[in-house]
Parts: structure tokens; sequence; C-alpha cells
């Protein structure tokens, strides 16, 4: 059975001329086993909320995967799938990506992410088992791991969390080959992994994973302990290549026709490409058969369930009923006392409203808690043992907290947010990219967004990161300007169910400005906030703590006699998916001048070819706020200066 994996690798690969063979055919034995003995999946019901999930973290052998999910008899893996590895509009990318294909869990291939976002699948299982019984959630999440996933720093970030969690359910396969693209892993690596894993508060095995039983006895072991565990599956790369095998010029190119030849001698494989022998599909076929009946238990179990609306509707991702009210009223009581505040607090006052209205919100930040203000008022923690609260302390680990909501929100049955200050989506950023590429609803608090922050200086002040987060598709990047925009952008990100938004905000505190709060305004990425008094001689553009400065600026062009509008963009994003004559008349004709305290990358779209930009030309400073921006020339005056030149 695992040589039928090991003979579609090979031939996928070769028949796409591109791919990495050794990977599939070096762990074959070891997902053989995983997937005919332990596994709980059912191929004719992929998105069975209580199926194991499965992390293929070691993304580049996407055809173990493929082969599998073929094998096992998911309907939409075809053997034409195979064939049309790696091309245009095919199941079967290069790398596993999520959507792609039923049984593809989460897209995989930048190295260590599988591994981190798996944690968050193991802690959304947890939790869902906290909230609704063993009835309904029990299951485990396996992930294949190799060298260059334990490698990554982010593994590190992701296994200490887990064990400090104590992730029972977390079982890694580390694909031990020591063998990785550069050639053996004794070039750059010396770490004693099972250590490391141990020094973590995991359990650690090592086995030959060319022995079935073996690993069949590790896998049973680790199910017993409460503790995530570690498997170190001693492999061969490319095993059953003749000349090849155990190097790492097997790693990422076709074999070669030769090398097949003797490859299926070796193995003894005598099928022709992409033919899999009766008996082997049947045995196969058999195997993904095995969980039906468990499945059948659950679906019973689940039919009677008391709680079943409500676990359905958390599966389903909706909204809950009162939540729209919840935030009305909110807005309402904003509008009627308007606060004067930092939007992070703002951001905070809303998660006390969504926190209430919204119980499947599972939030966190990265050691940050205090100054993103993202416990809202009654949440528990999430800790080992107790894995019924909502809020999760990160630790100082942004790369495998955002990875972690990945794998929260691909699990189903959990919203998550997590903060730190913008400056750090640097730390996050490849996991947010994998959000956007994924399109899962994860929200990013990040706060301390701007020259705003003050004393803390150049290092935390963002001056490129909104350009950055911007240039990512399918990622929303909203900077309210006050409380109202604050908690529009929030409702924005909870009703985007296949977005990531990232909410940018405020250390400062910023004056209120919106007057009313009917429809939600920040819906259309940006909208006249301020008309001008008669026509429109100049349209002042800004976002976040820099609307306040442009309304200032309209104030004293007002007093020349200039008339100007003050548009507030709370997203690019969403603007710019307006239609054409909603875009015109925000922006109007009239010259236009923006503020940002941040570069101006990205302006341009906005600004036209007469437009000018007030905002950092460079990295910033330690000091005050106030004088950073008086430093720095991001005032009211320097704006109503700028429109002044241009009219
Ligand atoms: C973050 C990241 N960096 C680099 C790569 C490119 N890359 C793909 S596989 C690989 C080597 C991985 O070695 P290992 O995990 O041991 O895989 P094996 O060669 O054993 O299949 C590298 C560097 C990547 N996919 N992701
Ligand atoms: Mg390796």
């Amino acid at each position: 059975m695992a040589n039928a994996i090991r003979a579609l690798s090979m031939d996928a690969v070769e028949a796409a001329k591109s791919g990495h063979p050794g990977m599939p055919m070096g762990m074959a034995d070891v997902a053989t086993v995983l997937f005919t003995r332990f596994l709980s999946y059912d191929p004719a019901d992929p998105a069975w909320p209580d199926r194991d999930r499965f992390v293929l973290s070691a993304g580049h052998g996407s055809m173990l995967l493929y082969s599998l999910l073929h094998l096992t008899g998911y309907a939409d893996m075809t053997m034409a799938e195979l064939r049309r590895f790696r091309q245009l509009g095919s199941r079967t990318a290069g790398h596993p990506e999520y959507g792609h294909a039923a049984g593809v869990e989460t897209t995989t291939g930048p190295l260590g992410q599988g591994l981190a976002t798996a944690v968050g699948m193991a802690i959304a299982e947890r939790h869902l088992n906290a909230t609704f019984g063993d009835g309904l959630v029990d299951h485990w999440t396996y992930v294949v791991a190799g060298d260059g996933c334990l490698m990554e720093g982010v593994s590190h970030e992701a296994i200490s969390l887990a064990g400090h969690l104590k992730l029972g359910r977390l079982i890694v396969l580390f694909d031990d080959n020591s063998i990785s693209i550069d050639g053996g892993t004794a070039l750059s690596v010396s770490d004693d992994q099972p250590a490391r894993f141990r020094a973590c508060g995991w359990d650690v095995q090592s086995v030959d994973g060319h022995d079935p039983e073996a690993v069949a006895a590790a896998i049973e072991r680790a199910r017993a302990t409460d503790t995530p565990s570690l498997i170190a599956c001693r492999t061969q790369i490319a095993y059953g290549a003749p000349t090849k095998a155990g190097t790492s010029g097997a790693h990422g190119s076709p074999l070669g026709a030769a090398e097949i030849a003797g490859a299926r001698e070796k193995l003894g494989w005598t099928a022709a490409p992409f033919e899999v022998p009766d008996d082997i599909l049947a045995a196969w076929r058999d195997a993904g058969r095995r969980a039906a009946a468990r499945a059948e238990a659950w679906r019973r179990r689940h039919a009677a369930a008391a709680d079943r609306a409500e676990f359905d509707r958390r599966i389903a991702g909706d909204a809950p009923a009162g939540l729209a009210a919840a935030l009305s009223e909110y807005k309402a009581a904003l509008i009627a006392a308007p606060p004067k505040v930092a939007t992070r607090q703002a951001s905070g006052s809303t998660l006390d409203v969504l926190a209430r209205a919204m119980p499947e919100l599972v939030g966190g930040s990265a050691d940050l808690t205090p100054s993103n203000n993202t416990k809202a008022k009654g949440q528990a923690v999430l800790q080992a043992g107790q894995y019924g609260g909502t809020y999760i302390h990160y630790g100082v680990r942004e790369h495998a907290m955002a990875a972690a909501m990945n794998g929260l929100a691909l699990h189903g049955g959990v919203v998550p947010y997590g903060g730190t200050f913008l400056v750090f989506t640097d730390y996050a950023r490849p996991a947010i990219r994998l959000s956007a590429l994924m399109g899962v609803r994860v929200v990013y608090v990040m706060t301390h967004d701007s020259i705003g922050l003050g004393e803390d200086g150049p290092t935390h002040q963002p001056v490129e990161h909104l350009a950055a987060l911007r240039s990512i598709p399918n990622l929303h990047v909203f900077r309210p300007a006050d409380a109202v925009e604050t908690a529009e952008c929030w409702e924005l990100a909870i009703a985007a169910r296949s977005t990531p938004s990232v909410i940018a905000l405020t250390r400062q505190g910023v004056p209120a400005l919106r007057q009313e709060a009917g429809a939600n305004r920040s819906a259309r990425g940006a909208y006249v906030l301020a008309e001008a008094d008669g026509p429109r001689r100049v349209t002042l553009l800004a976002t976040g703590s820099e609307v306040g400065l442009a309304m200032e600026a309209r104030r004293l062009l007002a007093g020349e006699g200039i008339a100007a509008a003050v548009v507030s963009m709370p997203s690019f994003e969403l603007f710019a998916a307006q239609d054409a004559a909603y875009r015109a008349e925000v922006l109007g004709s009239a010259p236009r001048v923006a503020v940002e305290a941040a570069v101006r990358f990205g302006w341009d779209r906005w600004l036209g070819e007469r437009g000018a930009f007030v905002g950092m030309p460079g990295f910033g400073a330690s000091a005050p706020s106030g004088d950073l921006y008086r430093h720095f020339g991001i005032t009211a005056e320097a704006v109503a200066a700028a429109a002044r030149d241009l009219v």
C-alpha cells in the first residue's frame, strides 16, 4: 500500500517535470500506518466536524497528500487530477492549497508554518471539546514535519506554545531523514531535536520510519500521553530509488526514467504509470471507509444533541442573532456621549460588546494585552486543562500566534483575533499572507500604529507597514479615525467571512469625529466626513489619527476662504472595490492632499497627478508624540499649506 504512494508520487512528478518525489517516498510507510490504522476521517463527508485533522507541514511533499486522498477515495481527487499535478486549474497544486481539494486542511509550503497552524487546530479542538463535550468534539491533530520545518524559527514558537498548553491531542510525525536541499542536514544544523521538544514539555519517541509496527506502536503510545507528542521517524528520502535514495538529489526534481524503472524493480511495483492494482486500491478504499461507522455514530449523537443549533451555527461561522443589535446600540451610545479616546481603547470597548454577543470569539495577544486592549470584560483565560476560556496569552510569539489563528479559523467553530504592535506585523507577516491566500477570517488587532506611539522610538514606530500590508491581496487593512469608525471596522472584519483584516489602532487619544452612526460608513472604504462649505477647492484625504488633523486643516483653510472637504479613508481596499461613480464623487475633481503618518507608497493612486502628500519621509525618532508630529511636519498647518499651494 505504501508503494502505491511511492509510485504515484514518482509518476506525477515525472509527468509534471517538476516537484518533490523524495519526501512522499520516504514517508509513505508512516503515512500508510496513520491513514489505515489511526486517522479518523470520512472521504464521503470531508467536512465532518469531528474528523481528525492532518497537516502536511512539509508541503513540498504534496504528492504524499494527494496520493492519500486519491487512494482513500476522496471523490474530487481523481487519477486525472494526479496526472495534472502542478498544472493550471488542477486540484493538485505544487504545494497543498486550502480550498483546492477536499481533505487539504490548510495551505502549506512555507516551512514550519503548518506545524504552527496545527497548534491552532489543536487548540480549537480542545476549546470546542470543553464547550460542547466529548459527544460532539473529540479528535486528534496529526502533523508531518520535516527537517526544514524544525529548522524554522516558527517551529520553536509553536512547540513551546503547544507544550505550555499541554495539547495532548497533537502528534507530530517528524520525517527525520537528515537531508534537506543543500545536502545533509549536518551542513547547517546539529540540534538535538528530541531534547528540544522534551524541553518544551513534549513526549518524544524515535522509531524506524520504515517499520510499520514500530510506527503504529509509537502512535499508540503518543495517544496515551497528556502532552503533545513528537515521533521522530527515521526515514530514507526517496526510499526505493536505486541511486538517489538518501540523497538531496531526490528532494526536489523528477527522478528520471531510468531511476524510476530501477525503483519500480526494487519495490516490486509492476503496474503501469498512474495505475494501482485492484487489490491494493481495494485495500486503500477499505481504509478510507474505516471511520465511516464512527462518523455515522457521531451524526446520530449530533442529531440528538441539545445544543445542536448552537454547535451548527458556530461551525457554519454564522453571526449570532443579537450581534447587529448590540453593535448598533453601542454605536448609538458613542454618538450620545462621544469619547475622546485612543482607537486601541475604542477597540477594547468594541470587544466588550462583541465578546458578550459572540461566544465563539477567541482572542489573544503576543504579550501585549494591556497595550493592545484585546482582553474583553468577562473573557476567561484558555490554559492547560482549562480550555473553555476564550482568551489566549500567546506569549512573545507573533508568528506562531498568527499561524495558530489561521488554524483556529480553519478548524472552524471559533473566530480568532489577536494583537501585537503594528510594527511587529513583520514578525507575523508570513502567516498574515497565508490568511489572505487561504481566505480565512482572522482579525489582527495592531495597535501603536505610527510615530504617535512616541517615546519607544523608530524601532517601534511603523512607517512602511500600512503600505506593506495594503499590498497583500485579499487583506482588509483598516485604520479607523475614532471610536465610531473603530466599531464599524470591527463589524466589517467580523462580516468578512473569507477575508482577514488588520485593524491599525492608535496608542494616543483622538477626537470623536463622527456625528452620526446610522449606516456603516466605513463599509465603502472612504467617505466624505465633512463636505466643503461651498464648491470644493481642495479635498483632504486622511486615515486614523490624521483625520483629526485634516479636520483642523479644513478649519484653517476656511478662515482663508478656501473651501475644503475631508475624506476619511479607513480602508483602501473597500474603497477600491466601489464603483467608479462613487469613487469620483468622494475624491472630487479638485486637487487632493493626503495626510497619513506613514510613507507615501500607495497613496498616489488616490492623489492623482497634482496631489500632495504629508507624511513620513523615513523612519521616526524617539520623543513625545506631539514633538514628533511637529518635527516631521505632520500638522494641520502643513496640510493647509500644501492645500494652499495647490489651489
Ligand atoms: C520558509 C521556507 N523557506 C524555504 C523553503 C524552500 N524549501 C522547500 S523544501 C526545503 C528543504 C526542506 O528540507 P526537509 O524539510 O528536510 O525536506 P526533505 O528534503 O527531507 O524532503 C526548502 C529549503 C520553503 N519552502 N519555505
Ligand atoms: Mg529532510
